[in-house]
């Protein structure tokens, strides 16, 4: 979608930016930024959290109209981004394990997107995947189910299991020899490493043959490349294994302006220290798409 020099700087804003930590601006809330910072865990993707805000570069990448002409096929023609990340997978990351999230609940009470129109789950939300560095097996590529977001099974399935903490407990019999370790994660873990468990859960609810239906495919990408994927889409990515290469890609998180982006206008972060709450951002989305003619949600005027 753009150069791959264009990808290069634009990478550079932000680990400028980042290395400046944002000029003092957390959308986390200061809670959060304190707590992470005291546990060296105030990263990119923390502190960068919807900092496309206040980038113009960043907006004006997901208006060029190669993309933002997809998203509005798609979702129609007036589109805003609701959130905005950085992820950088430094060497010996960890991969992203599967999952679906239709309407961002993650660690939430609340799904984070309410559609006031009748609208297919799996055009509730696109995200747009921008790789600012090359992305390859070896770094840890993103890894999609093609066709399985006309599957919302795992996708209910977490949000079922969330809520039934006992679920964790089913697990104990299959994970016995790791009895303290399932006992940690479930009080004190964070989202990502309790979603391990949940995953094991739902794949065993689901059946083996859930899987066997899905081919795999591995999205190596140029740095500049764009990919547009429904939040239904199962997807999760390699682990860093290299030496010394980051993988690093921005993510435009999408929706139509008709949907409402957390009506309670606050959100909690898996901190190292448990769940904290924090404001979500006053001018919350930007429009990518179109004009607002709903005027539900606070939308960045620039
Ligand atoms: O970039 C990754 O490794 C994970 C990205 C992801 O899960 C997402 O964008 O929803």
């Amino acid at each position: 979608m753009v150069s791959e020099d264009q990808a290069a700087s634009l990478r550079k804003e932000v680990e400028d930016a980042f290395a400046e930590d944002f000029q003092g601006v957390s959308y986390v809330g200061s809670k959060v930024r304190e707590i992470e910072k005291r546990h060296g865990q105030w990263v990119i993707e923390s502190a960068g959290l919807y900092q496309a805000l206040r980038m113009k570069s960043f907006r004006e990448l997901l208006r060029n109209p190669k993309l933002s002409h997809k998203l509005a096929s798609l979702l129609g023609d007036e589109v805003m981004c609701w959130r905005s990340q950085f992820f950088d997978k430094f060497p010996g990351a960890s991969g992203t394990i599967w999952h679906q999230n239709a309407t961002f609940r993650e660690t939430g009470k609340y799904a984070k997107l309410q559609p006031t129109k009748d609208t297919d789950p799996a055009v509730i939300q696109l995200t747009a995947w921008v790789a600012l560095s090359e992305s390859t097996i070896e770094n840890g590529c993103l890894r999609f189910l093609p066709g399985s977001f006309s599957d919302a099974r795992m996708d209910f399935l977490y949000s079922f299991i969330q809520d039934n903490k006992l679920f964790y407990i089913s697990l104990l019999p299959f994970s016995f020899r790791y009895f303290f370790d399932v006992f940690k994660v479930v009080l004190f873990g964070r989202i990502f490493t309790k979603s391990i468990f949940v995953f094991l859960t739902a794949a065993k609810l689901l059946g083996e043959d859930f899987f066997d239906k899905f081919k795999v495919k591995d999205m190596e990408m140029k740095p500049g490349e764009c990919i547009v994927f429904s939040s239904l889409n199962m997807h999760a990515s390699y682990p860093n294994i290299c030496s010394s290469n980051s993988r690093f890609s921005f993510v435009g998180r999408c929706t139509a302006n008709h949907v409402r982006v957390a009506p309670g206008g606050k959100d909690v972060y898996s901190t190292a220290e448990g769940m904290v709450e924090y404001e979500l951002p006053e001018v919350g989305s930007f429009q990518v798409y179109g004009k607002d003619s709903f005027g539900y949600n606070k939308i960045l005027k620039d």
